[in-house]
């Protein structure tokens, strides 16, 4: 039935009916929750769920519970959603749409009445961090597909939109007192086809205007998603660099980055980079009101500093110890600037080596060792260890899956993924661990069909791992998806088959 799987239901006999003659009725603090499920299921049944009391009423009605958890039952006499917040109200509403046919996804006006069994659920996610990360750097994904892509989030009930803006293969938000960033470092001449490969000869580029992003923070919002904004430095920052040269350690000129892996280059640790920076985080913060703010700090090499005499001066003048305390000096100056202004700084477990500031949430992504380091030294921890979370890596060892990338990442690793560490089991520390969140990075996923293949079903199974509670059952799990995926072929989705690939 349901995924991701709710904390308890119940079925019972009997069932409801939506049609065209459908009610739906609302407490006032869960409006837009109506407007959303009538613009939902409205054109599909044919009516337009107006308020009222026929014989069939869908009813959302406020009532005392905790954040983001519902009641539903269903049967006979209507639907009832209860919750105490909207969050709360949409999940339900989430549900609900789950226990109709799949045709309640399509697009289609087929004016079907639409049955549904009678249920009673309780649910409440079991984190409250319930992350995507999605690369637009590497390969561009439009606003009218990014915000597809908000929809089939929230359909699995996440709640976060980790948006990684910036990197060395390009730049795309538009930042007002800094044209060239996206002018420039927007575009790139043509990338490599695979990790090695040949170059695929097609130059690639876009951005966001502030605008797009004010609507997709806005859509997001209203699916209940918080999209926390990525601006990665020192390092995956050679689209900057190409823009404003002075950023870099080098006096030659840099393009846009067309090969994937570590690049060198890295910000330099000038007095006037980091102010470059800190404008451009208040128009970041302008833009997303998340209370988190990642700057990344991931896989920043550090040979240009080494060779760098600005650089070196810079660690014997501030006392540092080397070039990782160096980096993490400079996370710090972020640090304090998201902090005056009210704002978590996000990063990478590597800003841990160095020393990380104090109230930095750690996403940790290599094992577990800086998810359990940070959690017992106080820090707020997300988990998205790649071996379990990556879902640009392929669901199988087969020649017919596209390019490779990675390791291999089955459905059943996803599903049987745990985000607290085992090494935290029972400790006090494992409280700091807030959720997890599953991640699409794009080196070579270069299209929205393709980002569909990769995303699903595994994000339908790493949902379940952070809404639901921790017992897995893998058989159960697959008879849902059953009912799942042809939900997902309503909305569109070209999703994996789980029989095997489709031919790449
Ligand atoms: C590592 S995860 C990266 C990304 C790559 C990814 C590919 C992380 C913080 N850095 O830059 O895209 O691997 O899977």
């Amino acid at each position: 039935m349901i995924i991701p799987k709710p904390v308890r239901l119940n079925t019972s006999p009997g069932r409801f009916v939506v049609d065209r003659h459908t009610a739906l009725t609302t407490d006032p603090a869960f409006s837009e929750v109506a407007a959303w499920l009538r613009a939902e299921l409205g054109p599909v049944v044919g009516g337009e769920l107006l308020p009222g009391t026929s014989s069939g009423t869908i009813t959302l009605s406020a009532r005392e519970m905790p954040p983001e958890a519902y009641r539903l039952s269903t049967g006979a006499g209507g639907v009832l959603i209860e919750a105490g917040d909207p969050a709360g109200a949409f999940y339900g509403a989430q549900t609900f749409r789950q226990l109709l046919p799949p045709e309640a996804f399509r697009r289609a006006a087929t004016g079907q009445p639409l049955p549904l069994p009678a249920v009673h659920i309780e649910d409440r996610p079991r984190f409250a961090w319930r992350g995507c990360l999605l690369d637009v750097a590497r390969h561009f994904l439009t606003k009218a597909d990014l915000l597809r892509f908000i929809d089939l989030m929230a359909a699995h009930k996440l709640n976060v939109l980790h948006l990684h803006l910036t990197d060395d293969q390009g730049w795309r938000l538009e930042i007002r007192r800094y044209p060239r960033l996206t002018e420039v470092g927007a575009w790139r001449r043509e990338s490599q086809l695979g990790w090695n490969g040949a170059m695929d000869g097609r130059p690639h580029g876009g951005y966001y205007t502030q605008d797009d992003i004010r609507e997709i923070v806005a859509h997001a919002a209203r699916r209940h998603i918080t999209v926390v904004p990525e601006i990665d430095l020192p390092g995956h920052t050679q689209a900057a660099i190409a823009a404003h040269p002075e950023l870099g350690n080098l006096d030659v000129p840099l393009e846009v980055a067309t090969t994937w892996g570590v690049g060198a280059n890295v910000l330099n640790t000038e007095k006037r980079t980091i102010t470059f920076f800190q404008n451009v985080m208040d128009e970041v913060l302008e833009l997303f009101p998340s209370p988190y703010i990642s700057v990344g700090g991931d896989e920043c090499r550090k040979d240009q500093w080494r060779a760098s005499p600005a650089a070196q001066r810079r660690i014997a003048e501030l006392g540092l110890r080397d070039e990782e305390e160096l980096q993490s000096w400079m996370i710090g100056r972020f640090a304090d600037h998201l902090a005056a202004r009210g704002r978590q700084l996000v990063g990478w477990d590597e800003i841990l080596e160095g020393g990380a500031p104090d109230g930095a949430v750690i996403a940790s992504w290599r094992d577990d060792h800086g998810a359990v380091v940070a959690a017992k030294a106080g820090h707020t921890v997300v988990t998205c260890p790649n071996t379990s979370t990556y879902l640009d890596y392929r669901q199988a060892p087969d020649e017919d899956e596209p390019v490779p990338f990675g390791t291999v990442l089955t459905l059943d690793d996803v599903y049987s993924f745990e985000p607290v560490p085992a090494a935290l089991a029972g400790d006090q520390a494992a409280q700091h661990v807030i959720g997890s969140q599953c991640c699409l990075w794009t080196e070579l996923i270069d299209s929205p069909r393709h980002l569909d293949y990769m995303a699903f079903p595994r994000l339908a199974a790493f949902a379940e791992t952070v809404w639901s509670p921790p017992e897995r059952d893998p058989a159960d799990f697959r008879q849902r998806l059953n009912d799942h995926l042809p939900r997902l072929a309503a909305l569109g989705v070209e999703y994996r088959p789980d029989d095997g690939p489709l031919p790449w």
